[in-house]
């Protein structure tokens, strides 16, 4: 298939994807973290319609940051660290209030970053899960930790709704696409520390520069 967007998700490729986005001096290269990004959707857009409006907008953020890494600033948008560098001494974020620039890269990095929490929560709690275990479950329960303390209501309904339809766990396990269930759960032990390293970076960044809270 020419087009990767339609290929299969894989997680594998997933965790390649979050693997290489880390340098050696713990920077967070954009382009990788957002083909990690690009990865999920896929599994995303196979889970049917009622998943649509997440993987709309997730592939609206990924395109954003896209946008900045392709355009004549793109080597200040290399890594998290120098586009949080590059946005802030350009006073190209709205700090406070929505303004003039409702979609830095910032804010919108950050809205995938809350997003990562609770991949991470859910994966967690995927891979110690037993047999009989809901996906459903796990995903909400993830979710109510995390996200949906930065949603509104209706958002959190149309969430809520869509976990319903989640396959049961061994159909989820073989969306993974990784091969038997116990492999699965070796590949999910190798990826929620490495989820959980870029999570830590990004968020002591954030934090450091007080962007947590980016409208
Ligand atoms: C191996 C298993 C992997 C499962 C992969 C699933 C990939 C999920 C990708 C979710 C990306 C969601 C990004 C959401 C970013 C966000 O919070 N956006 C909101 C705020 O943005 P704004 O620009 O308005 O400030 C936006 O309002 C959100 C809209 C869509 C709803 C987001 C609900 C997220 C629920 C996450 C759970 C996904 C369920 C997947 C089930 C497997």
């Amino acid at each position: 298939m020419a087009d990767s967007e339609n290929q299969k998700f894989c997680l594998q490729e997933v965790l390649e994807s979050f693997k290489s986005c880390l340098s050696p001096e713990k920077e967070i290269y954009i382009e990788h973290y957002v083909s990690g990004w690009k990865g999920l959707v896929k599994l995303l857009n196979s889970l049917g319609s009622l998943f649509g409006f997440i993987s709309k907008d997730a592939v609206s953020k990924t395109q954003i940051l896209m946008n900045f890494l392709k355009s004549e600033n793109g080597p200040h948008y290399a890594t998290v660290q120098s586009m949080v560098k590059f946005e802030l001494d350009n006073k190209l974020v709205d700090v406070d209030k929505k303004g003039i620039y409702p979609e830095s890269g910032c804010r919108t990095l950050l809205r995938l970053h809350r997003a990562l929490r609770w991949l991470q929560l859910f994966l967690e709690r995927l891979r110690t899960s037993k047999e009989d275990d809901k996906t459903s479950v796990m995903c909400r329960d993830a979710y109510n930790e995390s996200l949906a303390q930065h949603h509104p209501w209706l958002i959190r309904k149309s969430a809520g709704m869509a976990f319903y339809s989640l396959p049961v766990r061994p159909a989820f396990f073989e969306v993974m696409n990784v091969g038997t269930p116990e492999q699965v759960v070796d590949v999910l032990g190798k990826a929620v520390p490495l989820l959980c390293e870029v999570y830590q970076i990004t968020e002591e960044l954030y934090q450091k520069h007080n962007l947590l809270d980016l409208p």
